[in-house]
């Protein structure tokens, strides 16, 4: 058809600017998607082992500078009340990965095997198309199930060069021999997904997880004499004699005082040192050792107990130390690659510790030392800098934030809630007031009662079910928990409230009325080792 020629043009100005605003509307779309997409914040959980409040500048600055977690608290959000709900590693760990208690992820003790065919937040996000990593201790038993990449440390890992699991090129899974400090080989691993196997198109899940400073505190070579010519301050508690308190305390084996090994104390020799590893060590300890072996026999009980403290807290701050060194290099990289603003920064730990407090170290208790643990969250544009918390959160409540954070469905049967409105500077409406704690593994390590507790943060009940006694703490008169007040009539209304809210959360919570039999569960998981071995 021929058209008039003034027609022919207009109509051209119209198909070139029809066309020309479909290509803009269709730019603009394409950029929303895409900004959409990569809207949704990427995630790095920094995770570390037996890292106590204590120790942690932000919270405490007595006995150690932490400028790298630190950071984050300037930057974030510092959290005084994340509780764990099972003050050990394996079980706080299979709490992260499926927002719920340990009687319902079956992993209640460490040394069975965490059934990974179960939902878990990180399958969830993968599934959203986030890109998700693993990397350090897992502590699970299981391979990882839910991680494009996984380069985990095999049980709990040594200090210096560690094996670590991970898949090769045909997605077999393999252990690899790595030589070296262990902090440092798990940072560089992170760093390296970060640089080089992260795809760039989509948003992604980091957790950095830190073996130390789990028990026996070996420093990286560094830090080896670090801290030699000062003297940490000492806990107030450090010489309880558990005076009041039920008769689990007294019975436990975490004391300073008889419980530290020779190993623990560097008495002996590291196994499984490079020659030159060693005589570094040797260099650093020998002398001290000699001092102190020499010095001995003339020592008080105190000095004693005060020498091995000031050992296993130095230790302990060494391998802190160098986890801080590590947040800073992941902390410092994503700044340079452009990540920092749409990456929300969390630090925390499986549980807390004892440095010392009421004579012990290890974890374990409902006693404040380690049901607390740290919690740091940076979150730019969202996160106050510099803001505290002081609400009832808890890791139970990890899985949940992350899947809200991405904008994945929080699923009905996870226990804990989303943390996001609270980093965002508002606490939802009836947010939780008291919480629930059990802790399962005995006999087991350091001889703690099983018991089960509720918390306000103000009183504290415990129940040591195995033997039917019972702890009531005011935590507003004694924070330190020295006095139990449970047999004190003045607190008899307390302690029927308390029992009360006992009751109804292990109703919501659907907790059996009997424990399963660890010890079978255990012994199961013992011979599938074996048997996996022999293969
Ligand atoms: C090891 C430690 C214990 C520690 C448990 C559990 N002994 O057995 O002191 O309580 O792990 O720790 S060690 O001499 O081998 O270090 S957890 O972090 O895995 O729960
Ligand atoms: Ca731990």
């Amino acid at each position: 058809m021929k058209l008039p020629l003034r027609f022919n043009a207009v109509l051209a100005r119209r198909v070139t600017g029809l066309a020309l605003m479909a290509l803009v509307v269709l730019t603009l779309l394409g950029h929303r998607t895409m900004a959409a997409k990569s809207d949704r914040p990427n995630i790095v959980f920094i995770f570390s082992d037996d890292h106590c409040q204590q120790a942690l500048s932000a919270y405490d600055p007595s006995r150690i500078t932490t400028p790298n977690m630190d950071r984050l608290a300037t930057e974030g959000m510092t959290f005084n009340r994340c509780y764990v709900t099972n003050a050990i590693c394996g079980p706080s760990r299979a709490v992260i990965q499926t927002g719920k208690y340990s009687h319902l992820n079956g992993f209640a003790v460490n040394g069975i095997t965490f059934n990974g065919d179960q939902q878990t937040f990180p399958k969830l996000l993968q599934k959203a198309g986030y890109q998700t990593a693993v990397v350090g201790k897992w502590h699970l038993g299981s391979t990882p199930q839910g991680y494009d990449y996984f380069d985990v440390l095999v049980g709990q890992g040594p200090y210096y060069n560690p094996p670590m699991k991970t898949t090769d090129e045909k997605g077999e899974v393999v252990v690899r021999e790595h030589t070296g400090y262990t902090t440092e080989i798990i940072t560089e691993k992170a760093l390296n997904w970060l640089k080089e196997n992260r795809k760039e198109d989509k948003p992604f899940m980091l957790m950095y997880q830190h073996k130390a400073p789990h028990r026996n505190w070996e420093p990286a070579p560094k830090y080896l004499n670090w801290l030699d010519d000062v003297t940490v301050a000492e806990p107030e508690t450090l010489y309880d004699n558990y005076e009041t308190r039920a008769s689990p305390a007294h019975n436990q084996a975490m004391e300073i005082k008889n419980h530290l090994t020779d190993r623990d104390l560097k008495l002996t020799q590291p196994r499984n040192f490079t020659p030159k590893q060693l005589a570094d060590w040797n260099a650093a300890y020998g002398p001290k050792n000699e001092a102190y072996l020499k010095a001995k026999a003339g020592m008080s009980e105190k000095e004693v107990i005060q020498w091995k403290y000031q050992r296993y807290v130095k230790d302990y701050l060494r391998c802190v130390k160098s986890v801080d060194d590590g947040i800073g290099e992941v902390l410092d990289y994503l700044e340079e690659a452009g990540l920092s603003e749409n990456t929300i920064v969390i630090y925390s730990s499986d549980q807390g510790w004892y440095l010392g407090e009421h004579g012990w170290f290890d974890k374990r208790w409902m006693y404040e030392e380690s049901l607390k643990t740290p919690l740091l969250v940076r979150w730019p544009g969202q996160t106050k800098a510099g803001s505290t918390n002081n609400d009832i959160v808890s890791n139970l409540d990890f899985a949940e934030t992350f899947l809200d954070i991405a904008g994945v469905k929080i699923p009905g049967d996870m226990q804990g809630e989303s943390l996001a409105s609270i980093f965002k500077g508002k606490t939802p409406k009836n947010w939780r007031d008291s919480f629930y704690y059990h802790y399962y593994e005995f006999p087991g390590g350091h001889s703690v009662a099983r018991h089960y507790g509720v918390t306000n943060g103000k009183h504290k009940l415990i129940s040591y079910y195995q033997s039917g006694e019972w702890e009531l703490f005011d935590l507003e008169n004694d924070p330190n928990e020295l006095n139990n007040v449970h047999s004190n009539p003045e607190y008899s209304s307390i302690t029927k409230k308390l029992e009360k809210e006992l009751t109804r959360l292990r109703k919501q919570y659907e907790v059996p009325e009997e424990d399963p039999d660890f010890q079978k569960m255990k012994a199961e998981a013992r011979a599938r080792n074996r048997a996996a071995q022999k293969k």
